[in-house]
């Protein structure tokens, strides 16, 4: 029954379809549940095909809104984004989008319209090269030339996407290829011998890691976001326990192990913990799993790990010493090894008094701040957030000092609940991003926390959460300012503020009743505790605009081109 179920289904498969029809059924295929885009001359055939497809269709404000939800969907759901947008300035308007896919290793599949084969390269009316421009910013591109090759080609774009490092593929396709019909068979094998990524780690450099690990008197793991990509946060905190190993967390990596776990040390980098920092500092061997070693976790290259001997665990060879100098090299998933060690159960090192020494650090040097009457501190508001979500929200950000804050004092205890731009820094991320997120999760809670200045990047796509009636928390972190930015100047500028204040926000309270959503102010800790309460409590969006000290810096901070142990803001 089943085998005859195949055959007819294959069958069906079979049929000739339009390329707009070719994409819809390929996307049913995928298992596709929702799309982001946005419609123009050249999708025109596809969105007519769309129109009573099925399929559902979120219809953004802004492309760059469009992809940056996607991001969002992928990260919470572990599925690809799926994006359309037209040609020329829709495609433009992805560009930001595709790169902070490829930075942060999300997986998405990307269709961008095309105009038509016949006039490609004529400077047609909203002709751009797509391709051209994204070659440096997708982990795979194609042009379809040719339309028996699409269902080939979107086969090929869902498995590049979603395997090995994950990475955003687009497909740019000429008008006509959407309107030139051909056989649909979506069974077909993918066969790609060029791109076969090494998910099975080797086991003699397995091996070299146990040994190594028994002989270690000052051992540390750094996870990064590969953890999460291979869903290996259950084999890691095995690991870790199994071997009595402490944990540090890039940016991207956190949730991956739980932050109220005693051989959690924090988060590593430029604003990282004085603990983890140091123990990065002073480790003798240092495992990194699933990070590329980015230089906001490095500090100065010359006087990173400067003790240690680097292991390094990663599906993309490429990263393995790209930065640093790595003696046991380790290609391959970031699950498979772990399981792979733990299995090994090699001799625990003996850590006793490098666990003495980290404890120590951490009761001297926690994260600090002052909290002072009248008066909202932006870590007060993380702190609190976290106390009315028990820690368990998913929560999306922008970029700037409120991401920072909340990496610091949003203590991840799940995986796959923390959704920021990490490699791009990309404000105007966050609300998008928390639109994907919401509807991969639509029972979670989510808290889309943003700047001042980075929700003024995106803000159209209110327009969106009040339309699907996602009960999006919206927190504004408004210091009047591009605070980061801010920072910098006063530290490094000699305080000389240069088109970084904003004390003449917009009055973010009725732009968001404009939308027709709820939203409160808050300016000191009482009134914070009041709408959150409120907002928690409400089961449709909701946009907080809290008023916090405009002067505090996020510390402790690591200088450009300083190492790892040359933090300043540890202590009063
Ligand atoms: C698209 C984009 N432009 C510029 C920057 C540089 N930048 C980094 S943080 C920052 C300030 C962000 O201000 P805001 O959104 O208010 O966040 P805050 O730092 O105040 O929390 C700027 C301008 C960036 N990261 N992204
Ligand atoms: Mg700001």
């Amino acid at each position: 029954m089943a085998a005859n179920m195949k055959v007819k289904e294959r069958v069906a498969k079979k049929q000739t379809l339009c390329g707009a029809l070719m994409l819809i059924e390929a996307l049913k295929a995928e298992n596709v549940k929702v799309i982001f885009g946005y419609p123009g001359g050249a999708v025109l055939p596809i969105y007519d095909k769309l129109y009573e497809s099925g399929v559902f269709h979120v219809l953004t404000r802004h492309e760059q809104g469009a992809i940056h939800a996607a991001e969002g969907y992928a990260r919470i759901s572990g599925k690809p984004g799926v994006v359309i947008a037209t040609s020329g300035p829709g495609a433009t308007n992805i560009v930001t989008g595709l790169t902070d896919a490829m930075m942060d290793s999300i997986p998405l599949v990307v269709f961008t319209g095309q105009v038509a084969s016949s006039v490609i390269g004529s400077d047609a009316f909203q002709e751009a090269d797509v391709l051209g421009i994204t070659m440096p910013i997708t982990k795979h591109s194609y042009q379809v030339r040719d339309v028996h090759e699409l269902p080939k080609i979107i086969k090929e774009a869902f498995h590049i996407a979603t395997t090995g490092r994950p990475g955003p593929v687009l497909i740019d396709i000429p008008k006509d290829m959407a309107v030139a019909e051909a056989e649909f068979d979506y069974e077909q094998e993918v066969q790609l011998p060029g791109y076969q990524p090494t998910t099975k780690p080797n086991h003699l450099q397995i091996r070299k890691l146990v040994e190594a690990v028994s002989q270690a008197k000052r051992p540390v793991i750094l996870a990064g976001a590969g953890v999460l990509h291979a869903n290996a946060h259950e084999q890691l905190k095995q690991y870790a326990e199994q071997q009595h190993i402490p944990v540090i967390h890039t940016l991207l990596g956190l949730g991956g192990f739980p932050a109220d776990h005693p051989l959690f040390l924090g988060m590593a980098g430029m604003h990282g913990t004085y603990t983890a920092n140091m123990a990065l500092y002073e480790c003798d061997l240092l495992i990194n799993v699933g990070a590329r070693f980015d230089d906001r976790v490095t500090g100065n290259l010359a006087h990173f790990a400067p003790k240690a001997t680097v292991a390094h665990i990663d599906i993309d060879p490429a990263e393995i010493g790209k930065n640093v100098p790595t003696k046991i090299p380790i290609v391959g998933d970031a699950k498979e090894a772990l399981i792979q060690l733990i299995e090994q159960n090699g001799k625990r090192p003996d850590v006793s008094d490098w666990l003495k020494q980290l404890n120590e650090w951490k009761r001297e040097y926690p994260l600090m701040y002052k909290r002072e009457p009248g008066v909202l501190k932006p870590q007060r508001l993380i702190e609190m957030i976290h106390e009315y979500t028990n820690g368990e929200a998913i929560v999306t950000t922008d970029v700037g000092q409120h991401q920072m804050w909340v990496a610091q004092y949003y203590k991840f205890k799940q995986p796959h609940r923390w959704v920021t731009s990490g490699g791009l820094g990309t404000m105007g991320f966050g609300l998008p991003a928390a639109i994907g997120a919401q509807l991969a999760q639509p029972e979670a809670t989510v808290v889309s926390i943003v700047g001042d200045g980075g929700f003024q990047m995106t803000l159209q796509e209110l327009s969106v959460i009040q339309e699907l009636n996602l009960p999006i928390k919206i927190v504004i972190v408004n210091n009047q300012a591009l605070g980061m930015v801010r920072q910098w100047q006063e530290i490094f500028y000699e305080k000389r503020y240069s088109h970084s204040l904003i004390p003449n926000q917009p009055d973010f309270v009725r732009l968001a009743e404009a939308y027709g959503m709820k939203a409160m102010r808050a300016t000191t800790e009482e009134e914070a505790e009041c709408v959150l309460k409120e907002a928690f409590a409400t089961n449709a969006p909701v946009l907080l605009d809290f008023h916090v000290c405009p002067g505090e810096n996020v510390y402790p901070m690591v200088a450009p081109g300083k190492g790892l142990h040359e933090m300043v803001g540890v202590k009063w």
